[in-house]
């Protein structure tokens, strides 16, 4: 009822609907009426009310709800069902028991804070409340397990398409997970996958974007690396705006892998915003360290190397970490 009200509003946002008109063709009364409103102006919707007029809506808050994102969604079924938590341990932990219970392809798990945020390998995402962009799109694509780790690289296309366009603002992506803006750290992805030999019964795909942090948001070990989007540009942006870019860059990307079996859209963003082609790395695999230059990213979305001896070889996403040889990414 609250959302059918919510909706009501947002299509006369230039006049006022009396509370008698809401509550007769809703079939509540104007006390109940009255208790939605006073719901959504606790939720952060700034609502004028006028006696004889009804109510307005002035202003909406950046809630990450569906009612909120939707209006800009260009999507048919990427982002298309939201959950919308105030704290959560992880959004990947609970899109895994959302897609275990059958939960539909395109279903996105939001959470305003992470009590145990999750990297790769097991590491620590801070997720400080209010401030960030952590969700989990629960995916179920036809296709080999071994087409997993590209889904990887096709949310690190999408994301990059959207801070660059919506944010405006400069990033480059460091293969395979994360965004950079200034040699920091700005958003991290971690996609994992429930499958057998053959098949894929789901993949969970985790975004973590530092949008509104402050520098005292994140733990004193991690300032030197990582950075926010608010740092960078100097202002707050609307995160339901981006997430909604986000979905829309998405989809057609992951629509190609679906129906074409190709990714080339994705690797040519990746590798037109590459921080590392062309540059030495170190390479870290368990306990081996090695230095190497990065030559390529191939159609596949492997990371083509070149070790010191003159071996090329190809890295498949996932199985080493990488880090610059100056800076501190
Ligand atoms: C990642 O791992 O970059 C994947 C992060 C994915 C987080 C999202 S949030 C929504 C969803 N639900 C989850 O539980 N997870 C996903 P990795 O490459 O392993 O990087 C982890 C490392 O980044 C840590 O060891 C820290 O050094 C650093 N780090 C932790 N929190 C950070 C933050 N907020 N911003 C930048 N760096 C951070």
């Amino acid at each position: 009822m609250k959302s059918i009200i919510l909706d009501l509003l947002k299509k006369s946002s230039d006049s006022h609907i009396s509370g008698e008109e809401l509550s007769k063709s809703l079939g509540v009364t104007r006390a109940a009426i009255w208790k939605y409103i006073k719901a959504l102006k606790e939720e952060g919707y700034e609502i004028s009310s006028v006696s004889n007029k009804g109510y307005k809506l002035i202003s909406s808050p950046d809630l990450l709800t569906y009612e909120e994102i939707s209006p800009h969604l260009k999507t048919n079924i990427i982002g298309r069902n939201i959950y919308y938590f105030q704290s959560i341990d992880s959004t990947n932990a609970k899109a895994k028991e959302l897609a275990r219970q059958g939960e539909k392809e395109g279903t996105l798990i939001i959470s305003e804070s992470q009590s145990s945020g999750k990297g790769r390998l097991g590491r620590a995402w801070t997720s400080p409340k209010d401030k960030g962009i952590w969700m989990s799109l629960i995916l179920r694509p036809d296709v080999e397990p071994s087409y997993a780790s590209k889904i990887t690289l096709i949310a690190a296309a999408a994301v990059h398409k959207a801070i660059k366009e919506y944010c405006n603002i400069n990033c480059g992506i460091k293969w395979p997970n994360d965004i950079i803006i200034n040699n920091k750290k700005v958003c991290g992805i971690l996609t994992e996958m429930s499958g057998e030999l053959t098949k894929i019964n789901y993949i969970i795909m985790g975004i973590g974007i530092n949008a509104n942090l402050n520098l005292e948001d994140f733990p004193e070990e991690i300032r030197d690396i990582a950075t926010s989007i608010k740092l960078e540009k100097g202002e707050s942006i609307i995160r339901k705006n981006l997430i909604a870019k986000i979905m829309n860059e998405f989809e057609p990307l992951y629509n190609e892998m679906i129906n074409y079996s190709n990714i080339n859209s994705t690797i040519e963003i990746c590798r037109a915003n590459s921080i590392f082609i062309g540059k030495e790395v170190k390479l870290i695999n368990k306990n081996e360290v090695i230095i190497a230059k990065v030559i390529d990213i191939d159609d596949q979305g492997e990371l083509i190397i070149e070790k010191e001896d003159g071996t090329i070889l190809p890295i498949i996403s996932g199985e080493v970490s990488m880090r610059g040889l100056y800076g501190y990414i």
